[in-house]
Parts: C-alpha cells; structure tokens; sequence
C-alpha cells in the first residue's frame, strides 16, 4: 500500500498521539473542502513523535502544504499541525505541533487532553471495560452479556435474521418477539409491535405505491418538532445537532448487549434522566435483549422526546452482507415498524453504530439507513406522516460529508453500480456481461474476424443490487489505433460519468503473454494507475483451471499476473461462460452462479472501502458537468415531463454527438497530466 499513498506530508507532535487522535486527523486531511487533502493514508509514527500521512495525489499533498499550519478540531481542544514536505533535519527540527482551546488557555505541545467522547458515531468504548469488545467479537455475537446480572442477549443467526425479518406476520417469529419482549409488554400496556405482528396486516414483502419518500438535507441545527410532512407518507430530514434534546415522539439509542450505557446517547440520556434510565429499561427489557429487536421506554422524566428505542447490535465485522449489518437492517425497520403501528409522527435516528465501539464505517451506515427507510416507505400500508429525522453531531464533519454525499447524488441508494467490462478481443467480455446479469443482452461474437464494435450499457437488478454493466469493444488491443479507439473511449466515458464504480479486467485463463501486459499497460495509461484500486480480475474459460485448483494458486504460478492482481489488492474471480452454467449447487467453485454472487461481494467490499466513491477523473466530471447542462436544457425545452432516465440518456446521447471537442480534452488531459 505504501507506493500509493506515495506524497507525504510530515508533522510533529509534542507527544504519542491516540488512536482516536490518529483517526481525526486522518478524517481531517481526508476532507479537501477542509485541509485541501484527499485520499489519504493513516496517520503513521515514523520517528518519536513524527508522524507521516500520504496521499495518493500530488495536487491534495501539494494543497495541504499550501498552508504550513492545520488546525485540527479534538472535542473542545484543538491541535495546530505545523506540517512538511520531507523530513530533512533541518527543517523537521523546527516542526511543532501545539493544542489550544477556545475556551482555556492553551496547553504546552506536550499536553495531549484526555479524548472527550467522539462526536463521530454514537458509541465509544467506555463500557464495561476493553474485554466487552473482546468477548463480543470473539463470540461472534453469541454469547450471554452479563452472567452476573442474569441478563443475556439473544443473537440470531444471519439466516436467522432474514427469515424473522421476512416471516414478521408468521406464528413463529411471533412467539419468538414475545419471549424476548414480554415484560416491553407489560410496561407499555400494548404493543404495537406484537399488535402488528398479531394483525398480520403486514408483511415485509408486500409492494404497495408509495406516496415517495422526500430526503432534505438541513444545516440548521434543530428543526422544530411536530413539523408536518409533505405530501403525507415518509418525510426524511438530515441535520446537524444533539439527538437528546429533539423534540419527538421517538429517539433511538444503540447499545452493545444489555447495557443501554454503551453509547454516546445512552450516556447523555443517563446523564439527563438519572437511575430512572436503567430501571425502566431494565423493567422494559426483563432479562434478555435480541439484537436487532428494540427495547422501547416510553416517559422517561427530563427528555422533550415521549420514547427511546434502545437498540442492541453487533460490532462490524467488515462484511457489508453479514450479520452486524443485517442485525442493523433488522432494527432500523423494526423500529419504523413500531413508530407505525404506534402512531408515531416523527423518530430521530443518530448515525448509529458508527462510533469507536461497533465500528460501522460511516459509508455503510448511510447506506443500510437510508435504503432500509426506502424500503420501509415503499412496502408499509399506512400514508399517516411520519418524520425520520437523521441527526448527526455538530462536531461530526465527516458524517456529514457522507450523508450529503448520500444526500446529493440522487437517488443514491437505489443507484447503479457502473462497471466497466475491459479485455482484449474474444476474452470473453460480453458472454461475462450476459452471465452477471443474468441473461442474453450482448452479443457474443464466435469468429475471430468480427466482434463487438461498440460500448454498450445495460442496467438490471441482480441479487438486490442495480447492476450498470459497459461492454466495450476490444478497446486496448494492440492492434488498433489511437484513432479507432476514440469514439468507443468516449462512448464509454459518457455512459459512466461522473464515476465507475469497479472494472473488471477480463482474461483467459491461459499464458499471460507479452500482449496481455500491453493491453493492461495501455489500460493503466488511459485510465491511470488509479484504475487498479477501483478493479477485479475477472478470468474466463475457467475450465481451463485443473480440478481443485482455486484461482489463486493460478495466479501464483506466474509472476506478472500475480504483480497485477496484487495491484487490484487480491481481487480476482473465475468463470466459464460456457461450462459453468449448470452447476447451481451452492458453494461449488466451478459455478457460474456461485463465483457471480462471490464477485458482487467483492464489489460491495471494494465500495465500501473506497467510502462509496466511484473512480474518477477530470474528463468524467468535465462529461458529468456536461451532461448535467444538457439535461437542465433538456428539461426546459421539452413541454412534457419526461422520466429523469429519458432525460438522462437523451443528455448523454447529445454529449456523445461533441465527441471531437470531447476528446481533444481528453487528449490535452492526458498530455498535461504526463
Ligand atoms: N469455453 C469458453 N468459451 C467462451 C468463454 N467466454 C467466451 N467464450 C467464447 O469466446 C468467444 C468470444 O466471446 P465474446 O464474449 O464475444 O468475447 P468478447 O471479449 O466480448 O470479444 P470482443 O467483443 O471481440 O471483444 C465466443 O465464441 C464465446 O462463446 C468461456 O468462459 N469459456
Ligand atoms: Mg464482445
């Protein structure tokens, strides 16, 4: 990893830094609006007290440097960072690193506050002590939370999970919620849950019109409470502020296990309501939790909002299809289920389980939140209004920058994945396209003489995603001239502005020659090297593979292939296009079935490592900008109201037919880039 991240920036610090202080910092160079950084490495100690962070780009290293000292913003503190281009002597002598606050006077450099609790994410590691953590990873969510207190928390199985979620109405999960929640029961009176579960009115996959669910992002720090939604149906607000002093009928609070204290806002509600907390949660709770099922308590004294839903989950485990994030898919629609059939007009929800203790990376919570409210909108019944309000901490810039994202990028969470098919001729690209998603929309070529001669994009829905695949013509092949690439190149970038999400560099499981190289080397120098971190390594004519062998091993044998899939971080797959397709056995390796669902997991990781952030360049936000004029054009010319897709595509099709200026830009890009 060291090469990519390969402009430095140094700086000096009077003292160890922590963790959480590394972290910040890194957030803080991450942001461009903020430092003039990037992508960025962690922070790392490369001398007593020098640390080093890296970009991945000259320009964001060079942006940084522009101003010797950053101010980095810790809880109340904040941490002025004198920083440096290199580590020469002489000039890291005189780097320094100092805290001031706005409010006392400023501590000696060699002063580092005890970390207040993180703003980013709701729960942080004070609870019980570091073995909590421990014991919850290594049981993998299995095992009792605190013997001592006769208190367990129940943790279903990820198969588990789904069929509960998707059985809600069944007789089953019915006695299920009521062993777990019985005494939620007897607090309350009613539950509404139960009552739900109980009219069977409701399932989960009921597809009824939606009225839309509307996303606004505020900037405001509170938004009055009771504020009528638009429309009826489900009205999003995104917000910065305290979720503890919201005026709503619901909060929602995560916690580990059984213990409503292992958060942020499980501790300011404590700190607001006194003892009171626990023993109403304990009487709502009895004796055992189920995570990914909330506990409600409803009336505790000194909140403005009537109920909290304490909410138990698991840690991340990095898997953005395994259980934490289906046990916190389970509690978001639990709850907006329960706000439902309780009549609720408005629940806040924090970023949760994005904090130091769960861990979530920021990116996967706006996802899994912001669909799961999608998904509850578009299958629930009733029209009644019902505000979700996100509340992120007003220190918590980097969550915001994630939700705004999520926010500004329409329809975000039900947006495609692009991904780009690239490979030599008859490598197999289009027969692979066929195969992910899952039926014959590209034409396979079977004479060496013909082929496919221009970019095509198809969208469909596999495995729950919105899969965007380009075929594209043999474009890097040695054979073929700057000149004839040029109007497939840019075909290809006006379907995939303003970013792709993955390519798959698509090869024969054969002799990787010296013409293999050269297409991955004309590849690199169109795209750049940075198109490696956004790819898979996609074989064809998998049967090719001796029986019992993995890929992997393949690929070991032979020392470039082995350097390229090293570059694409380990990503690579196998398929047949032609042998593989009978095999739907699960888990069997030589199955075209099994390797796709293995190759959309890889695609998952690989976004969610990147934060969501597509791969891309100056010439696809220069085509974006362009497409975004002409759909504006589009949209005032034409008398009817035309679907955003048809406004799209014909945008495209009019920024297609400038190709020649386009690819001058190209051209002049590319020179001036080197
Ligand atoms: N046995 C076998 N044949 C394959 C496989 N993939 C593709 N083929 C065959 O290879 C030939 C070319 O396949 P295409 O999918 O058209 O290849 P392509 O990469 O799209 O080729 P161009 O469009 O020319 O760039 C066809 O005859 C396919 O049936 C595979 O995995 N196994
Ligand atoms: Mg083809």
């Amino acid at each position: 990893m060291g090469d990519i991240y390969r402009y430095p920036v140094y700086f000096n610090c009077g003292k160890v830094l922590s963790q959480e202080q590394k972290k910040r910092i890194e957030n803080y160079f991450q942001i461009k609006r903020r430092s003039g950084g990037g992508e960025c490495s962690p922070v790392e100690e490369v001398s007593e007290n020098i640390y080093r962070i890296g970009f991945t780009r000259r320009e964001d290293q060079q942006s940084v440097l522009q101003r010797t000292h950053h101010v980095v913003q810790l809880g109340e503190d904040s941490l002025t960072l004198t920083v440096k281009e290199s580590l020469d002597p002489q000039t890291s002598e005189h780097t320094s690193t100092s805290f001031s606050s706005s409010t006392r006077p400023a501590q000696t450099p060699q002063v580092i506050p005890p970390s207040p609790p993180p703003p980013s994410g709701e729960d942080y590691e004070l609870h019980p002590d570091g073995s909590l953590r421990e014991s919850l990873q290594a049981s993998a969510c299995s095992a009792p939370f605190d013997p001592a207190e006769q208190v367990s928390v129940k943790i279903p199985a990820v198969e588990e999970v789904d069929s509960l979620l998707e059985s809600f109405s069944s007789r089953q999960a019915r006695d299920e919620f009521s062993q777990v929640n019985s005494t939620v029961e007897e607090v309350e009176g009613r539950s509404s849950l139960r009552d739900s579960l109980a009219s069977g009115n409701r399932t989960l996959t009921t597809n009824s019109p939606s009225s839309g669910a509307e996303i606004q992002m505020e900037a405001a720090a509170q938004i009055p409470a009771g504020r009528t939604t638009r429309g009826g149906g489900v009205h999003v607000e995104i917000i910065q502020g305290t979720i503890e002093t919201q005026q709503v009928d619901a909060l929602v609070s995560p916690m580990i296990g059984y213990n409503p204290q292992t958060s942020r806002i499980g501790n300011t509600l404590h700190q607001r309501v006194g003892p009171q907390l626990t023993a109403a949660f304990k009487a709502a709770a009895g004796s055992e939790v189920m995570v990914g099922i909330p506990v409600l308590v409803e009336n505790l004294p000194g909140l403005p909002s009537h109920a909290v839903f304490f909410l138990s989950l698991c840690p991340w485990n990095g898997d953005p299809d395994g259980a934490a994030a289906e046990v916190l898919k389970m509690g978001i629609n639990s709850i907006l289920t329960s706000c439902d059939s309780r009549g609720f007009g408005s629940v806040v929800f924090p970023v949760l389980g994005a904090g130091l203790m769960l861990s979530f990376p920021i990116a996967v919570v706006a996802k899994v939140l912001l669909k799961g409210i999608y998904t509850f909108q578009q299958q629930r019944t009733s029209s009644r209004p019902l505000t979700v309000r996100i509340v992120i901490h007003p220190d918590d810039h980097v969550s915001s920058e994630v939700f705004k994202s999520a926010q500004e990028e329409p329809n975000q969470v039900q947006e495609s994945k692009r991904i780009v098919l690239l490979g030599k001729t008859g490598s197999g690209k289009s027969s692979l396209a066929n195969i992910i998603l899952g039926e014959d929309l590209f034409t396979v070529h079977h004479s060496s003489d013909s082929g496919t001669t221009t970019c095509q994009s198809e969208t469909r829905d596999v495995s729950d995603r919105k899969i965007t695949l380009v075929d594209t013509p043999g474009l890097f092949d040695t054979e073929r001239s700057e000149e004839d690439l040029k109007p497939e190149i840019m075909k290809c970038i006006t379907e995939c502005a303003p970013g792709i999400h993955a390519f798959l560099i698509v090869l024969k499981v054969e002799t990787f020659s010296e013409q293999e190289q050269e297409v991955i080397s004309r590849i690199c120098e169109y795209f750049s090297e940075d198109i490696l971190k956004h790819a898979v390594v996609v074989f064809t004519f998998g049967d090719q593979l001796r029986e019992g062998i993995i890929i992997e091993e393949f690929v070991r044998q032979t020392q470039k292939l082995r350097d390229l899939v090293n570059r694409c971080s380990g990503r690579c797959h196998v398929f047949d296009n032609k042998y593989w397709n009978n095999n739907t056995l699960q888990n069997d390796y030589r199955s075209n079935h099994f390797q796709r669902e293995e190759l959309l997991k890889t695609i998952d990781k690989l976004t969610v490592e990147r934060n969501g952030q597509c791969y891309t360049n100056d010439m696809l936000q220069a085509v974006e900008r362009e497409t975004q004029r002409e759909e504006e054009q589009i949209r005032q010319s034409s008398p009817e109201n035309l679907p955003p897709e048809e406004i799209r595509n014909q945008a495209r099709r009019n920024v297609d037919s400038q190709r020649g200026l386009v690819w001058e830009l190209f051209l002049a890009l590319r020179s001036w880039l080197g």
